[in-house]
């Protein structure tokens, strides 16, 4: 029907403040991650627990037009990562190779500055620039996490394909080879011991 709005499955409109990037809708899930969410995580595992557990780090709006692990549907999501830093190194999304390895996905930014962290299957870790309005091409294969290195809420737009999964373990066991630390000032991927 012309001119009837995009409806998410409660049959209410979905829509997108692409200012702030955030979603707004009936349909539209929310999650959360705090410091005390994290364990291991970061580089310096005692300053993380240091700082209260309570601290927000990232949440995520996340649209499931179709059940996850549909093969052929996208997802849509929202992610906002809070300014801050665990010792030197800078709050950051957990991260992770998706279930099905070789499905990619877009990340785009709309807030803040930060960076997107990369690392392919069984290589090394690099970084991607992320400031208002960069896109993102996350090739299958690669792991993938954002870190917030602004004074700023960071706010990026993700599409995925809905079969796509997630796998956090290899990330929490093994990580991502490198941190993001503050080093002069300066955001610098610095390899772990
Ligand atoms: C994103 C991420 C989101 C949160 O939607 O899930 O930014 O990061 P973690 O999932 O690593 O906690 C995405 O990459 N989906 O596939
Ligand atoms: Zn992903």
């Amino acid at each position: 029907v012309p001119g009837k709005p995009a409806m998410g499955s409660s049959g209410t409109p979905i829509l997108i403040d692409w200012q702030a990037g955030t979603l707004a809708g009936n349909a539209v899930e929310q999650s959360s991650k705090t410091l005390g969410e994290l364990p291991g995580l970061f580089r310096d595992e005692s300053a993380r627990q240091r700082l209260d557990p309570e601290t927000l780090v990232y949440r995520v709006q996340l649209w499931q037009p179709v059940h996850a692990g549909t093969e052929g549907g996208l997802f849509w999501g929202t992610t906002i990562v809070e300014p801050g830093k665990v010792g030197a190194e800078y709050f950051m999304t957990h991260g992770h190779f998706h279930h099905i390895r070789n499905r990619g996905e877009y990340y785009a930014t709309v807030q803040g500055e930060g960076a997107l962290i990369l690392m392919p299957e069984g290589g090394q870790a690099r970084q991607e620039i992320m400031s208002l309005g960069t896109l993102h091409y996350i090739p299958g294969n690669t792991a993938h996490r954002v870190a917030n290195t602004g004074k700023t809420q960071l706010v990026f737009l993700a599409s995925w394909p809905s079969d796509a999964g997630y796998d956090y373990d290899l990330i929490r066991h093994s990580g991502f080879g490198a941190s993001l630390i503050e080093v002069n000032g300066k955001p610098v991927l610095v390899p772990n011991p």
